[in-house]
């Protein structure tokens, strides 16, 4: 089906190179007759300085690398559109949120945040979602990440919880990880960071697919209507498919399976045209309720519980289009908490200022200097006009004869007016560092947290916190971080003090509030865009399998057939070899051939470990041999049958078996 191209689209054509110009040139154009020799005095004399082929080619290499982002630098993008679901006007003037006729061209970058732009993606991180929209009234940019909360309270901290998360700056070690001594000196010295360390220490930190996950724009933005009159407001994006996540043990070994395996993930759908939505939802909050919480609506390390303000949901994002070029798209895209338009502006959060000082001075080193937003990624679908000039990669020629304002030889063009107003905020005070009474509870939301958690999200984090805090080596931090868990849940702080061999801390009298819609039970069950390895041999009854792939397939999972050689099994073709494939990048196995496979160590080990890692399990055919022998303890999650193509659709729609006890079973 022809898609229908959006404006960013179109403007894109004019900068696009097609692959079929054929005759090479330099960069000057002048054509290149041989580029694989460089030219030189006889053929086994030295290269020539002369040769400006040669010269301009190395050039040219020795330059392709541009700084990495200081945090977030490894990431993924696609394009996308956004569909208002109904016009917003007693709300805000943005006329994106307005007007429901056409859709607002997007693109989306997702990042992990604390590795360099090599490291894997299924690292325990927070994940970036930014989302730049090209509206009729220029760009505006939703910085948001997974969690709905932040490590800091103010951004002046900021440099130091970065180099407290990045490396060891002795050793450079470790990559993209926060389990050493640096992170969680810096934690127990900083309580605020606690309710994030959390969200950090729950499975929500390893995702299954940026196609499902949430995210979160954390600061209290404000909406602003035609009259003037704001609302708070807090971004939310919500998965179509729902929030789902890896598990510890298994995103360990992805990370050497398939280091991408998040990247790969989200464009494999979008090729396959299973486009990724997300709908974006606001928590609105009238000024004149600012005071009615018990948190403050400036301190992003507090989220605004669903159950206090529901999400209403008011439109929908659909990934659609692939980047052409990684690096100039998703690498040179720049977005900005300050790209806003009329009809949204910031509140006094004293992290969003900081962020909107932030994001403008990194980019002017990363994309070397000021004309960036001439890049076209970043160039806004309505036209740029006004006085500013000159400056490295100055791409346009301006004609006029002007560049200042006021003046009369332009016509006093380009005319300042009818343009984004600031909401006319009542501001005083006395010029202070110091942070309001209002921001000094760190526990409250993150015993919130935890209370909100089913069984094996308690489990989960316990784990966690034990794998981070065992890598730490000095006693005191470690000491340090448990104290601060006694007076989150006694629980949690006995079961990690317990693991670690610490004495108990001090246990605090803790809330017994939860939030159900923290917890990630109750999603959305799709088997849409699963993946199902289907293990095949020579032995495989096709009859027998083939019914059940066909359910799968009908529902939109995505099969894959592995078996001990490429080619064919009976007239079955082969997906992937049994020795280039991994249960770990599957979210479910169908055991299809016991008679090859049964006595394939190889084999049963992928049952067994796709068993470990809690994943639905079927056997059709000769296939329950092939079960039998990886000699599983229980059959919690494992089908056998030849007519179990519903229950097992059912099963892979559930994700996890975390019910499943899996203690015996050898790492
Ligand atoms: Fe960022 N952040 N950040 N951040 N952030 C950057 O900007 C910064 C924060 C987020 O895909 C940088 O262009 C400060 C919160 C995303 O290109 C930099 C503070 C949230 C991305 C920067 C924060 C984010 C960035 C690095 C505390 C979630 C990737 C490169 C005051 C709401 C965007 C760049 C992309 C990137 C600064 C905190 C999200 C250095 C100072 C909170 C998704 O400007």
């Amino acid at each position: 089906m022809q898609r229908e191209r959006d404006a960013k689209d179109r403007q894109l054509d004019a900068h696009r190179v097609p692959a079929d110009r054929l005759n090479m040139t330099t960069d000057q154009g002048v054509r290149v007759d041989d580029t694989d020799n460089a030219l030189r005095a006889g053929t086994r004399g030295p290269t020539i300085m002369e040769d400006f082929h040669f010269r301009e080619k190395i050039t040219r290499f020795d330059h392709e690398r541009i700084p990495e982002r200081v945090v977030h630098a490894r990431g993924a993008g696609a394009y996308g559109i956004f569909q208002l679901y109904e016009p917003l006007g007693d709300l805000t003037s943005a006329a994106f949120l307005t007007d429901t006729s056409a859709p607002t061209p997007t693109f989306v970058r997702f990042s992990t945040v604390a590795g360099s732009r090599g490291s894997a993606d299924t690292v325990r991180d927070v994940r970036g979602f930014a989302t730049k929209f090209y509206t009729a009234q220029g760009n505006f940019d939703i910085v948001a990440n997974n969690f709905p909360v932040f490590f800091i309270q103010d951004g002046i901290k900021f440099p130091d919880f970065v180099h407290a998360v990045k490396p060891e700056p002795h050793n450079e070690i470790p990559q993209a990880q926060s389990a050493h001594d640096t992170f969680w000196d810096f934690v127990q010295l900083q309580p605020e960071s606690l309710h994030m360390v959390m969200w950090l220490m729950s499975d929500r930190a390893i995702p299954r697919s940026f196609r499902m996950m949430q995210g979160f724009g954390v600061h209290t933005f404000r909406l602003v209507n035609a009259s003037g009159q704001g609302t708070f407001v807090k971004w939310h994006w919500r998965p179509a498919l729902g929030t789902y996540s890896l598990e510890w043990d298994e995103v360990l070994r992805i990370q050497g399976n398939d280091p991408d395996y998040n990247r790969r993930d989200l464009w494999e759908a979008i090729e396959r045209g299973a486009h990724p939505e997300y709908e974006l939802c606001v928590q609105l909050v009238p000024e004149p309720r600012e005071h009615d919480f018990d948190f403050d609506l400036l301190d992003a390390t507090k989220i605004i519980p669903e159950e206090l303000v529901p999400l209403r949901p008011i439109g929908k994002m659909t990934l659609n289009r692939n980047p052409q070029n990684f690096f100039a798209e998703t690498e040179q895209v720049a977005f900005h908490t300050a790209n806003i338009v009329p009809g949204i502006d910031f509140t006094n959060d004293p992290l969003l200022q900081a962020r909107n000082f932030s994001y403008l001075d990194t980019q002017l080193l990363r994309l070397a200097g000021p004309n960036f937003p001439q890049i076209p990624i970043n160039r806004p679908v309505n036209e740029v006009r006004n006085d500013q000039r000159d400056g490295f990669h100055q791409h346009l020629i301006h004609e006029s004869l002007t560049s200042y304002a006021p003046n009369s030889i332009s016509g006093g063009c380009p005319a300042a007016m009818d343009g984004y107003r600031h909401y006319q905020e009542k501001v005083e005070g006395t010029k202070i560092r110091m942070r309001s009474p209002s921001f000094e509870d760190h526990y409250s939301q993150a015993t919130l947290f935890w209370n909100s958690m089913a069984e094996w999200e308690k489990q989960h984090i316990v784990a966690a916190f034990l794998f981070e805090l065992g890598h730490v080596e000095r006693k005191p931090i470690k000491e340090g971080v448990v104290r601060h868990l006694g007076q989150i849940h006694p629980d949690l702080a006995s079961q990690v003090a317990e693991g670690l061999g610490l004495p108990a801390p001090a246990l605090a009298q803790v809330h017994a509030n939860a939030s159900p819609a923290l917890s990630m039970t109750n999603q959305p069950r799709s088997i849409a865009t699963r993946k199902i390895a289907i293990l095949m041999g020579d032995g495989t009854d096709s009859l027998a399998v083939t019914p059940l792939r066909q359910a799968l397939e009908s529902q939109g999972a995505v099969c894959e057939v592995i078996a001990p050689h490429e080619g064919v099994v009976g007239d079955i073709p082969v997906d992937k070899q049994l020795s280039a494939a991994n249960s770990v990048t599957y979210d479910a196995v169908v055991a299809a051939d016991g008679k090859a496979l049964g006595s394939l160590g190889r084999a049963q080990f992928f049952v067994k470990e796709a068993f470990r890692h809690h994943k639905p399990i079927a056997a059709v055919g000769s296939g329950r041999q092939l079960v039998e022998a990886a000699q599983l303890p229980n059959d919690v999650g494992v089908l056998f049958g030849n007519h179990i193509a519903q229950e097992f659709a059912e099963a892979v729609a559930v994700h996890r078996f975390w019910d499943r006890d899996v203690s015996s079973v050898p790492a």
